[in-house]
């Protein structure tokens, strides 16, 4: 036992924040913020839960059936017991079956594309330490594109030249000072901006906290009442449209524009191209039909009269759209952004201080001003003389990969065919709550002839797989990170807090090791023959250098990790007054933007070529597939946003739990009418279900959210009873959603696209086993 007096605190940094974790050197005891803050971040406190918890992956493990015969495995992923091996013998095996698939397949056959958020840190970088080892070996399949922004990604560069998803934002200073009305357009940055890629600076909430006090029209377009509106109060007005039909709403605002004369002609003439062509199919000259604010009204719920109360203060306010991503995250997702720039663009407003878009205020705080900073290098999954990816597939389209081995697919203007992949390895990320329509995915799943996954937990993609490795968490091992992914607010060491947890190792380690397996010498080449410590001086001593050309100078690499704080870095006045656009709006010719006409693309020649039915040459209002307007009877549309006490998956075995569970499970939160009609009350147990699959989950009846919608936020375990028809018994939403691209431009995530069936559960009492690990383990 330790007393309080050998406890110390080790400061540490996960994507939510700078933590500091008070410890003996061998057990966590708390953990809290380390940046003064006047809002307090619930998944700084869980560090104990992560390093302790039961749900740990403690050794190395392999499916009994696969053991038996590697080459040819007998049972069925997901229903096998496993068995206790020892590393070597792991490894050995791996490394077998790795050559194995290599010789006779060949590189493509190896998907390690391995989408995930594992942790952050410059070097422990668990996907791209898999992709070193990968070009150590020769190659393999990659991916392309995220979950988060699939859609926007792709289509940006052809309407603006840039993704604008991951770019930093007018600076917030400029929106205090010069914005009338903001408009939080599929947005909670409440939730969202409790993590970031790298660190959270945790700048974001100040700022918008600000914006509350600040007297400005503040307005939220959304189904549901967000956390965001509800921290804003009184002073947000609340809109709530169907889900999927924000371009109908767009239309009728932008509609409403021309009829009044309020389009920026000057602009659009100026900073545009297609806007004509646009206007035809607006105006509904080249489809018969005028996209007016009745017509919206009729797609998107919202009345016509407050479509025009829109269009005017839009129109007569210097008024920010700043949009977020849940919107994108669906069937003709692309369409969302598209039109939100030609809104933008017929506001006249784009690159003016105050007015315009923005995509990233609610992620990783963006428009927190950029430091004067030196920033850190990191690992590379490329290698001198090593092979990287010679494939790479949309990353959402993994399970048509698995089904479809050789077939033909089109993405973003290229015909391709998806490799046949026999070698499936997962570091650092959750698939099996990722990914849209779990039990497809788990046929899908069967295919490989070898599934390995590195993880510090027993999700259910370890519970899938053939062969499981224990990682270390962050906390178990030494790293750097930078705060902000836009600001580079904060250098901060990540020093090790205890010893790694039973047989976990650095996946760093793991895949260094298995090079030495691939080729004598291997280890040295993956590891450039540095230390773990040794990368770290590298990665800062880099940042020094960039630091040097900013006038920022670093203290020597030995007493900077003998100190145990961060450094901030210095303010940067000039990026204080940062306008996006700014330049191109002064002077479009001098300053083009990087699209092919130099200009804001409202028709896009390049797209309009593809002849992609789901991708047309301008923003389109497209029905999806399931949505309120094909509902069959009963039927609700699925909503399923991020978690404010989670980052996806990560930390749902923690206590917070405890503060968000309903009736055990993952809450659904409906509106009373939807609740009354099916005699729900607040607390009950209910089964959602459709053609896909059903869960079960703990009803929160409110007001909050738009009737015929229900929101299940992503991220919950899939805990699927095969007693009883694969019931999900801890809620996991992607047993619901349709696994679908958003269309064949991004081949996005559309994990926001589905209708399901809500009734009270009746059914017999079934007890949660998302977090037990296998038996033996
Ligand atoms: N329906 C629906 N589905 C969605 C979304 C949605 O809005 N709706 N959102 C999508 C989006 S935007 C995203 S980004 C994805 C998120 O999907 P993921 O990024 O896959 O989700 P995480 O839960 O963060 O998974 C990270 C995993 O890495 C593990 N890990 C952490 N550190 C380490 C490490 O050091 N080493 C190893 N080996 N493992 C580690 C964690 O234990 C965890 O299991 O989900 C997508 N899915
Ligand atoms: N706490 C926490 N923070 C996170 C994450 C997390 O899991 N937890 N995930 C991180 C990651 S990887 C990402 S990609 C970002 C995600 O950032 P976003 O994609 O912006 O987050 P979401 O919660 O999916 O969606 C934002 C809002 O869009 C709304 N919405 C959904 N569909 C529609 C629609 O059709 N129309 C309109 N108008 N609104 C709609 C949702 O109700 C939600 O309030 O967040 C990041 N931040
Ligand atoms: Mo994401």
């Amino acid at each position: 036992m330790s007393n309080a007096s050998s406890r110390y605190s080790v400061l540490t940094a996960a994507h939510w924040g700078p933590v500091l974790v008070e410890t003996d050197g061998n057990t966590v005891f708390s953990s809290r913020g380390a940046l003064p803050t006047s809002h307090p971040n619930s998944l700084q406190t869980v560090v104990r839960d992560q390093v302790h918890s039961k749900t740990r992956v403690r050794f190395p493990m392999v499916r009994k059936g696969f053991l038996a015969s590697p080459e040819c495995p007998q049972g069925v992923r997901g229903q096998d017991e496993f068995v206790r091996v020892s590393w070597d013998e792991a490894l050995d095996l791996i490394h077998a079956q790795h050559k194995r698939i290599r010789d006779n397949y060949g590189p493509a056959s190896i998907f390690a594309g391995s989408y995930g958020w594992r942790s952050n840190g410059v070097l422990h970088k668990a996907a791209t330490l898999l992709q070193r080892y990968m070009a150590l070996a020769g190659g393999y399949t990659g991916h392309l594109g995220d979950y988060s922004t699939g859609a926007a990604q792709a289509i940006m560069p052809y309407v603006v030249g840039g993704n604008e998803v991951y770019q930093q934002q007018t600076s917030w200073p400029m929106i205090l000072e010069h914005s009338d009305v903001v408009v939080l357009w599929s947005a909670n940055p409440l939730n969202t901006l409790k993590i970031a890629w790298n660190a959270s600076d945790e700048q974001g909430i100040a700022y918008f906290d600000a914006l509350r006090k600040s007297g400005k029209r503040l307005i939220c377009i959304d189904p549901m009442r967000s956390e965001s509106v509800d921290f804003f109060g009184e002073k947000m007005e609340w809109i709530a449209p169907h889900m999927g039909t924000d371009v109908a709403l767009m239309l009728g605002i932008a509609h409403t524009l021309v009829e009044n004369g309020w389009h920026d002609e000057a602009f659009l003439a100026r900073c545009t191209t297609g806007y004509e062509i646009f206007a035809d199919y607006l105006l509904g000259v080249s489809d018969g039909t005028a996209k007016t604010a009745e017509w919206a009204a009729e797609i998107c719920g919202v009345s016509a009269v407050n479509i025009r109360e829109l269009a005017a203060i839009f129109h007569q306010n210097t008024t920010m759209l700043m949009a977020g991503w849940g919107m994108q995250r669906q069937q003709f997702g692309e369409q969302k952004h598209w039109m939100i720039v030609t809104l933008a663009a017929m506001l006249g407003q784009i690159g003016t201080p105050g007015g315009g878009f923005g995509l990233s205020y609610h992620f990783a705080n963006g428009g927190n001003p950029t430091r004067r900073a030196a920033v850190l290098a990191s690992m590379q999954g490329s290698l001198k003389g090593g092979t990287d990816a010679v494939d790479k597939i949309p990353v959402a389209r993994i399970v048509e990969a698995l089904e479809n081995p050789s077939g033909f697919y089109q993405h973003n203007g290229m015909d391709r065919h998806f490799p046949d992949i026999r070698f499936v390895w997962w570091a650092g990320g959750a698939n099996f709550t990722h990914h849209q329509d779990t039990n497809r995915l788990i046929q899908a799943w069967q295919k490989p002839e070898l599934v390995v996954i590195s993880e510090c937990f027993w999700t259910a993609a370890a519970k899938h797989a053939d062969i499981v490795l224990p990682a270390t968490t962050s906390f178990e091992r030494n790293d750097l990170t930078m705060t902000g992914d836009y600001s580079n607010q904060h250098l901060v060491p990540m020093k090790q807090v205890v010893p790694p947890r039973d047989e976990a190792r650095n996946d760093f380690d793991v895949f260094a090791t298995l090079c030495e397996h691939w080729e004598a010498g291997g280890y040295a080449r993956f590891t450039e023959g540095k230390s773990e410590l040794e990368w770290l001086e590298t990665f800062y001593n880099i940042a020094g250098k960039r630091g040097a050309s900013q006038q920022v100078t670093l203290p020597p690499f030995a007493s900077f990790w003998a100190e145990n704080t961060f450094i901030e870095m210095a303010e940067h006045p000039a990026n204080a007054q940062f306008v996006r656009f700014a330049d191109f709006r002064r002077d479009p010719k001098a300053n083009p933007l990087k699209t092919d006409s130099g200009k804001i693309e409202i028709y896009c020649q390049r797209i309009a070529g593809y002849g992609y039915a789901d991708c047309p040459g301008h923003p389109t209002w497209l029905a999806p597939d399931e949505w309120h307007g094909n509902a069959e009877a009963d039927q609700l549309q699925v909503l399923s946003a991020h978690p404010a006490h989670r980052l996806h998956s990560q930390l749902n075995y923690s206590s917070l739990r405890e503060q968000y569970a309903v009736a055990g499970r993952e809450p659904i939160t409906l509106h009373p009418r939807d609740a009354q009609a099916r005699g729900i009350a607040n607390g009950d147990t209910v089964r959602v279900w459709n053609q896909r699959g059903q869960i079960l989950a703990g009803a929160v009846v409110t007001e909050g959210i738009k009737p015929g919608v229900i929101c299940i936020h992503e991220g919950a375990w899939p805990d699927l009873d095969n007693t009883v028809g694969g019931m999900c018994k801890n809620g996991a939403v992607n047993v619901l959603t349709k696994d679908l691209p958003s269309s064949r431009l991004g081949n996005g995530c559309a994990g926001n696209t589905a209708l399901a069936w809500v009734e009270k559960y009746t059914g017999p009492a079934l007890t949660l086993t998302a977090f037990d690990p296998p038996a033996n383990s």
